[in-house]
C-alpha cells in the first residue's frame, strides 16, 4: 500500500490526499511534521508531502507526485489523453502554484504571529498575484471544470491552492481575489461540496490544534535562538 506522509493541515498534504481518494488508490497515512528526520528521510528538502511506494520507491513535491500516481494507476483518469489538453491542465497546476500559492503562502508567518504584513511584502505579493489572476483568467473556463468539460487534477490542485489564498492573501490583503476571476468563486464552492473535500477537511480541523502547537513550538525555538 501507498504510504502518504505528511499532516492534514497542509493543504500540499490535502491535494495529493484528494487525488488517492478520487482515484481510489489505497494508502496509510504516516503523520509527521516538517524539519524531522524521519520526514527528510523520504522527501530530500523536508517537506510535506511525500509518498512511499510498496516497493519502498520515496517521492515528494506534489505536482510530480499527482503526475506519478496518475501514470501509476490509469484507471481512473485525471489528465486529458491528448498531450495539448494535458499541458494545458499542468500549465494551469504550475501558474496556480508559482503565482497564486506561493505569494500567498508567505504571508503565514504574518497571520501566524499576529503581525501587519510590511508595505513592500504587501505590494509585492500583490503584483505576484496580479500576474496569476492574468493568467488564471486566460487559461480557466469552468465549463463546469477549470480546464473544460472534464474533471482533472488541475481542479483538485487549484482548489487546495486556493484555501491559502483565501485564508491568507485574500484576509491580509483585504482582498477578493477570487473574485477577480469570473467563475471561480461558484466552482469553488462546487469543489467544496464534494464527499472527499469534506472529508480531506473534516480530517484539517481535526489535525489543526496539534499543528499550531507544532507552529507555536517552532516560532519559540526561533526567538530562544
Ligand atoms: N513544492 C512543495 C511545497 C510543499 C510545502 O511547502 N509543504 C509545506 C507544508 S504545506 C512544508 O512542508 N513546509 C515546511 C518548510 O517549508 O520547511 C510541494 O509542492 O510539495
Amino acid at each position: 500500500m501507498i504510504t502518504l506522509h505528511g499532516f492534514a493541515a497542509s493543504n500540499y498534504y490535502n491535494l495529493v490526499k484528494h487525488a488517492l481518494l478520487y482515484k481510489d488508490i489505497p494508502f496509510e497515512e504516516n503523520l509527521v511534521y516538517p524539519s524531522s528526520d524521519e520526514l527528510l528521510a523520504v522527501s530530500p528538502v523536508g517537506k510535506v508531502p511525500a509518498i512511499t511506494m510498496p516497493d519502498g520507491f520515496n517521492l515528494s513535491e506534489s505536482s510530480v507526485i499527482c503526475d506519478f500516481i496518475e501514470e501509476s494507476y490509469p484507471d481512473t483518469q485525471l489528465y486529458p489523453a491528448d498531450a495539448k489538453e494535458r499541458a494545458t491542465v499542468r500549465q494551469i497546476m504550475k501558474i496556480a502554484e508559482l503565482y497564486f500559492e506561493l505569494p500567498s503562502r508567505r504571508l503565514i508567518p504574518f497571520t501566524f504571529s499576529g503581525t501587519q504584513v510590511p508595505k513592500p511584502i504587501a505590494m509585492e505579493v500583490r503584483q505576484v498575484l496580479e500576474r496569476g489572476i492574468i493568467a488564471l483568467n486566460h487559461l480557466s473556463q469552468f465549463s463546469p471544470w477549470v480546464a473544460g468539460e472534464h474533471f482533472t487534477m488541475a481542479d483538485i490542485y487549484l482548489y487546495y491552492v486556493n484555501t491559502i489564498v483565501s485564508a491568507f492573501a485574500a484576509r491580509q490583503l483585504d482582498w477578493d481575489i477570487m473574485a477577480q476571476i469570473p467563475g471561480m468563486t461558484e466552482w469553488n464552492e462546487t469543489m467544496s461540496q464534494s464527499d472527499i473535500a469534506k472529508r480531506v477537511d473534516a480530517d484539517r480541523l481535526t489535525n489543526m490544534p496539534e499543528f499550531m502547537q507544532y507552529v507555536q513550538a517552532q516560532i519559540k525555538a526561533v526567538h530562544t535562538k
